[in-house]
């Protein structure tokens, strides 16, 4: 394998450390070569704590050995002074004479302006290296500065004959389609998505909480639709510190509530994209129910699906969301015990 992309790959996989703590940040892993092999590694934990390069330098034993080395990192050195100084300066300061990059940073504090400091001290950069990986490491992070609004995640559950749920006659408590793998599975995405949105039908019948507790991992923010605001508050997700906040149609809205003018065709999703982006959610989980999920197919506002297939048969009821749109952008699948995890992505990665 090509040096360089070799060691990306150990980028990538330090950066991964910090899947649950750096948000809203990116995750990014750097590493230090000297003569082919590995002094130095690092990954940026949290906000406000240094990032991946700099801790990358600090643990190289003797900082003779940064004049002739190469510093792989997955995303471009920042140039701008934030919660941390620049890293591009940092790199400069310690004569650091290469770096290899993944991505460029979208962030409109950096892009471009790092590699440009580095170049313009004689610093030779290589960019774009496993730039697809990359990209897909950090797709909410940079989904949401090129796109401005989160990441969207759709997700549900449905049986072999294309059912959410069978029909009321047959329903008294919610059934669980999902195995008990997918229904892990479905916590650990919980746990590294920001925010989750349900719609009123879904909180009502399910009555969620939305929390993550099948693995361990931070609870994502959570979001209802309530457009006539007549949800009761003793549901779930109102039961907590931090309770869901409901969306809610402009003539019915509460002051805590985000108020938006609700037209029957979900254009109105893009005016929610535009403040979950003002909030700064970087990634939203969409969970259903099919009213809600087809609303965001409608509007092409979706980057990934997962369609969770179980092998029960339902025989009538609520459908599964429309497949028509979704197959063109099928990707792949997996098996989750007896159920089989259908991806679709429609990925923005840009050209
Ligand atoms: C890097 N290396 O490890 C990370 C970078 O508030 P600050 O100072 O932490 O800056 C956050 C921004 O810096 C973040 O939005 C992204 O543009 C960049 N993150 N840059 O050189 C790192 N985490
Ligand atoms: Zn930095």
């Amino acid at each position: 394998m090509d040096e360089h992309i070799q060691f990306m790959h150990r980028c990538f996989q330090l950066a991964a450390h910090g899947r649950y703590t750096a948000r809203p940040n990116p995750v990014v892993g750097a590493v230090l070569v000297y003569q082919g092999r590995i002094i130095g590694e690092g990954w940026h934990h949290m906000p406000g704590e240094p990032h991946a390069e700099v801790m990358a330098i600090r643990s190289v034993k003797d900082e003779i050995f940064l004049t002739k080395s190469t510093l792989y990192v997955n995303l471009e050195p920042c140039s701008h002074y934030g919660r941390t100084p620049p890293c591009a300066l940092l790199i400069i300061d310690k004569k650091i004479p290469k770096v290899v990059v993944s991505n460029l940073d979208p962030n409109p504090l950096v892009s471009g302006r790092g590699v440009h400091m580095l170049q313009s001290h004689q610093t030779e950069v290589i960019t774009r290296v496993e730039e697809a990986r990359g990209w897909d490491l950090n797709r909410y992070f940079f989904t949401y500065h090129t796109l401005k609004r989160p990441f969207i995640h759709l997700k549900w559950a449905e049986s072999a004959d294309g059912f959410l749920a069978p029909s009321s006659e047959s329903s008294g408590q919610p059934i669980l389609v999902s195995s008990p793998q997918s229904l892990r599975l479905a916590h650990q995405l919980r746990a590294s998505i920001q925010a989750i949105l349900i719609g009123s039908k879904t909180a009502t019948v399910d009555n969620p909480s939305l929390t993550t507790r099948r693995v361990d991992g931070p609870n994502p923010l959570r979001f209802v639709i309530d457009r006539r605001r007549k949800l009761p508050e003793s549901l779930k997700i109102f039961q907590s510190d931090t309770p869901a906040i409901r969306i809610v149609d402009l003539r019915y809205a509460q002051k805590e509530d985000i108020a938006l003018r609700m037209t029957d065709d979900w254009d109105w999703l893009n005016a929610l994209m535009d403040e979950l982006y003002l909030r700064n959610i970087q990634s939203l989980q969409v969970e259903g129910g099919a009213l809600v999920l087809n609303g965001f197919i409608s509007q092409g506002l979706w980057d990934e699906a997962w369609m969770i297939k179980s092998l029960m048969h339902f025989g009538g009821g609520v459908k599964g969301p429309a497949k028509d749109v979704i197959w063109p952008f099928y990707s792949h699948n997996f098996q989750s015990d007896t159920d089989t995890i259908f991806v679709f992505r429609n990925l923005r990665f840009p050209k």
